[in-house]
């Protein structure tokens, strides 16, 4: 892997993918989404990893997509290509994804911050979906999951002047789960991880699963989906360890089965 650093076991269960163009601003070229998407796919398979940080650097989490990469391609190109389906792939990761943001998330950079399930950023994050500046607009999700995080007027507002949103702005609008100082925002994306991590894997992913769901579906399907979910984590022994333990009174030992 040329531009990702992969850390599996920074923490226990935790693992670490780190973005590392770093003088470009992590900028998305193809092959660094690939890499991820690769990186993303594997952790997902292995079963001493429970959660997974996504990270940059102080400077920028990513920039968005690489201009320079992009800038001659005509529609055609940009069709053959199919970089979204990386994207695509990404968005499949079963296990809990953590965005531990500083700097720049613009454009592809906010978008992936998005993807992930959760937001920790640093007082420095800024927020923007600026494609429009250089003739475009977001095509990876900014379109979709800002308008569904922060509301229709402030999306649009970000979407048609390319403005930043301060980390401080973005947890008002309920884009982040935490700011924390600089030199904090990785341990705390850590910590976040680690708590994740200490429960029932089936039921996280199960729940990741539910809670995503209702995105993308109306109330009646969204309940149907959890009522399912919610049977199925019954069919793990974790589900039998857990209560037992609840009612034990002892910490409950999840093996991820
Ligand atoms: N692509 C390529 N290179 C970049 C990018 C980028 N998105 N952003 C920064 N860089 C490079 C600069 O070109 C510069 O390189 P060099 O030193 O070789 O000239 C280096 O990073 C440092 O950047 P700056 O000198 O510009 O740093 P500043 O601190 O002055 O400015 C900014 C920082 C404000 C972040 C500025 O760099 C900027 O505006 N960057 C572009 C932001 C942007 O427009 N992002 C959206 C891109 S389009 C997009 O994301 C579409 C998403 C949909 C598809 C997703 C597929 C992956």
């Amino acid at each position: 892997m040329e531009y990702i650093l992969v850390t599996e076991q920074h923490e226990p269960f935790v693992a670490l993918v780190q973005l590392n163009r770093p003088k470009d601003l992590n900028a998305l070229n193809l092959q660094l989404m690939q890499e991820l998407s690769e990186a993303l796919h594997q952790l997902d398979k292995n079963e001493r990893v429970r959660a997974i940080i996504i990270t940059g650097n102080e400077q920028a989490f990513a920039a968005g997509a690489d201009i320079k990469q992009m800038a001659d391609r005509s529609a055609v190109d940009m069709l053959r290509i199919d970089q979204f389906s990386t994207w695509d792939q990404i968005r499949k990761t079963k296990k809990p994804l953590i965005a531990a943001v500083s700097g720049f998330a613009l454009g592809g950079g906010c978008e992936l911050a998005m993807t992930c399930d959760m937001i920790i950023a640093s007082e420095t994050a800024k927020f923007g979906q600026p494609e429009i500046k250089i003739g475009v607009m977001p095509g990876a999700g900014g379109t979709q999951r800002l308008t569904k995080a922060i509301g229709k007027a402030k999306a649009m507002e970000l979407v048609l002047t390319g403005r930043f949103l301060s980390a401080e702005e973005a947890m008002g609008y309920g884009l982040v789960n935490k700011v924390v100082p600089v030199e904090m925002y990785l341990r705390e994306a850590v910590q976040l991880g680690r708590e994740i991590a200490q429960m029932a894997p089936i039921a996280a992913q199960l729940a990741k699963e539910a809670v995503n769901r209702s995105f993308e579906t109306h109330l009646d399907e969204g309940l149907h989906f959890e009522r399912k979910n919610f049977y199925l984590a019954f069919a793990s022994e974790d589900q039998k360890e857990g209560m037992k333990a609840f009612i034990e009174k002892r910490k409950a030992d999840y093996k991820g089965r």
